[in-house]
């Protein structure tokens, strides 16, 4: 038989497909082929974005997300009556999905992680902790759960009671030593933390020389940002000492703080509005350019000025530059759109996407009954905003059609898209309501990927093909990086390394946006339309931490295909 190219594509397919059936066991939902999902609908146009439903569902209400690898993502939820079961036969609770593949599946997990946190250690395991009270014996308590998801080992494992306070709303963070930071949280659930609750100490992980947890470090801090103080919002300051400098802000509040000697360094005027939550907003440090000596700039975005379901949300941000003498809130209304609980997306050009969130009320559960609820937060925020740092100028995206309010997620892929799950603002499941436990995931895709110029693909990192695992690098490397083209279109290249962060509660815990320098590129006489770009690291692990991340390669400010993993250390 003869067959031609496209039809043994299909072929290929079709057969794929098939064998993924029969291979997998009950545990793993039957979703379609491929095939199927490319003919979802991108709805919007070139200026505005599009967005794209995926024919495949996330399992259980996407709460918390990560990505774990160049086409997978791991969500996390609570305990709730969700329909896939894990293999033990409890409803699950986190999934891990491959958008390559088109699978999701259900992960082990039996304490409670409603509501958590988590991070990426330097040698590349993810630290989860935090949680609610279970419901033993089926789900063990998860305020002191530390639980650690390696890629390589594809699930997640637990070690239940281990840390010494109950952390329910806590921040995480990735250290410049390769540790991570668990910061505060109140001691149980809430929808308003207060000093019977409040728990202002952090831990770091691992511990200084053994298995067993360092004390509690207090941190009055958290005392004095009563009752907006949960997920508290925290950065690395960039500085040439190694230091674990750190912004933080609750309520309103702003300090530098140096973790390595725990003194305040700098109090910081107060930016106008209450910023965390319930009166959820969003934090980013901006993106860190080497010709700008790093700079660094944070970026707080949303909120609300009263803790009232009928409030209109805040149209705000500020920026504040830290390197100033005299650092002062630069305040903007943005984007002209009012909204709690956005999430802030840093995209491979360095501009930022805000999207998700109500436009009225604050973060928290529907009151009321099924029949007649009362939700906290409403008026969902349909339309994204794409920011440019530098001209500082928004503007406002094509609207989804899908409300992403409480519990809702959202983060830049390998891939330059955005990925968009999750909303559920009630205390279960709940469908045929207003606004349902939302299973259904979006792509938006920015302008920038709408555009005739074209991107460019990355094959290898020094001779190491990329896509297969993460490739190890470490400060100030050069790097040489194989490109191809399309066309022979004479290419502009720039680069970025970016952190892909913990995403819960409308913040990207870690997210690091950091320019590249680009040395030179060469034209690969051997192929054509190949190049050989030669880029540097950052110097040092204050200016991206140590860990995961993906380096992009753009052309004229369109990112390639996929970015390539590294371990950075
Ligand atoms: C990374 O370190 C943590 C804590 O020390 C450990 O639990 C984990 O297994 C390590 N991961 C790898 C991939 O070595
Ligand atoms: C990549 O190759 C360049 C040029 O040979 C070299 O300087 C650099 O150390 C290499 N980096 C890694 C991570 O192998
Ligand atoms: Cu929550």
């Amino acid at each position: 038989m003869i067959i031609n190219m496209k039809n043994s594509f299909l072929l290929f397919l079709l057969v794929g497909g098939f064998l993924l059936t029969i291979l997998s066991n009950n545990n793993v939902l039957a979703l379609p082929a491929p095939m199927q999902k490319r003919q979802t609908q991108q709805v919007g146009d070139a200026n505005g974005g599009t967005w794209e439903i995926l024919a495949t569902q996330t399992g259980v209400n996407a709460m918390h997300m990560f990505v774990t690898g160049p086409s997978k993502f791991v969500f996390v939820d609570k305990l709730e009556a969700n329909a896939l079961k894990q293999p033990n036969g409890q409803p699950a609770v986190s999934t891990e999905f491959d958008i390559d593949a088109n699978t999701l599946r259900p992960l082990d997990v039996t304490s409670d992680t409603f509501c958590s946190a988590g991070s990426w250690l330097g040698n590349g395991t993810l630290v989860h902790t935090g949680g609610d009270n279970g419901n033993p014996p089926n789900f063990a308590p998860g305020q002191q759960t530390l639980r650690f998801y390696d890629p390589q080992v594809g699930d997640w494992v637990e070690r239940i009671g281990l840390m010494l306070s109950k952390r329910w709303y806590p921040t995480m963070l990735p250290l410049v030593n390769g540790k991570v930071l668990i910061l505060g949280g109140s001691i149980g659930g809430t929808g308003l933390n207060s000093a019977a609750l409040n728990n202002p100490t952090y831990n770091i992980w691992p511990p200084s020389n053994n298995d067993t947890p360092d004390p509690d470090v207090q941190f009055p801090f958290l005392t004095d940002t009563l009752p907006y103080n949960l997920y508290v919002f925290v950065h690395i300051v960039p500085n040439s000492q190694n230091k674990n400098l750190l912004f933080v802000l609750a309520n309103q509040q702003g300090i530098l703080f140096d973790l390595d000697t725990a003194t305040t360094v700098t109090n910081y005027p107060k930016i106008a509005v209450q910023r965390t939550y319930p009166q959820t907003g969003s934090s980013l440090m901006l993106p860190l350019w080497p010709n700008d000596n790093y700079k660094a700039e944070v970026m707080i975005c949303g909120g609300q000025t009263a803790f009232e379901v009928t409030s209109t949300a805040e149209a705000s941000c500020g920026r504040l530059d830290l390197t100033s003498a005299t650092p002062a809130w630069e305040m903007d209304t943005f984007g002209g759109i009012p909204r709690v609980m956005p999430d802030s997306v840093i995209l491979p050009s360095g501009q930022v996407v805000f999207l998700n969130g109500a436009q009225t009320g604050f973060a928290g559960f529907r009151k009321g009954t099924k029949l007649n609820p009362l939700w906290v937060n409403s008026n969902p925020a349909f339309n994204p905003v794409l920011y440019d740092p530098t001209s500082k100028v928004y503007a406002k995206m094509n609207p989804s059609t899908i409300a992403r309010m409480y519990h809702s997620v959202a983060t830049l892929t390998p891939d330059g898209y955005i990925l968009v799950a999750g909303s559920n603002p009630q205390a279960s499941v709940q469908t045929g309501i207003l606004f349902s436990t939302e299973y259904r995931m979006e792509i938006f895709r920015p302008p920038y990927l709408l555009t005739n110029t074209q991107r460019p693909t990355i094959l290898n990192i020094n001779g190491t093909a990329i896509n297969q695992y993460r490739i190890p690098v470490t400060y100030g490397d050069n790097l040489l990086l194989v490109v191809s083209m399309p066309t022979d279109e004479t290419p502009s290249f720039t680069a970025s390394i970016i952190h892909l962060g913990f995403v819960t509660h409308s913040q990207n815990m870690g997210q690091r946006f950091v320019g590249l320098v680009v040395n030179a590129v060469n034209y690969d006489v051997t192929t054509a339309n190949r190049y050989i770009v030669s880029v540097t690291l950052p110097p040092n692990p204050t200016i991206i931490a140590p860990g995961p991340h993906f380096i992009y390669i753009l052309n004229n400010n369109v990112p390639c295909v996929r970015a390539a993993e590294v371990l950075l250390n």
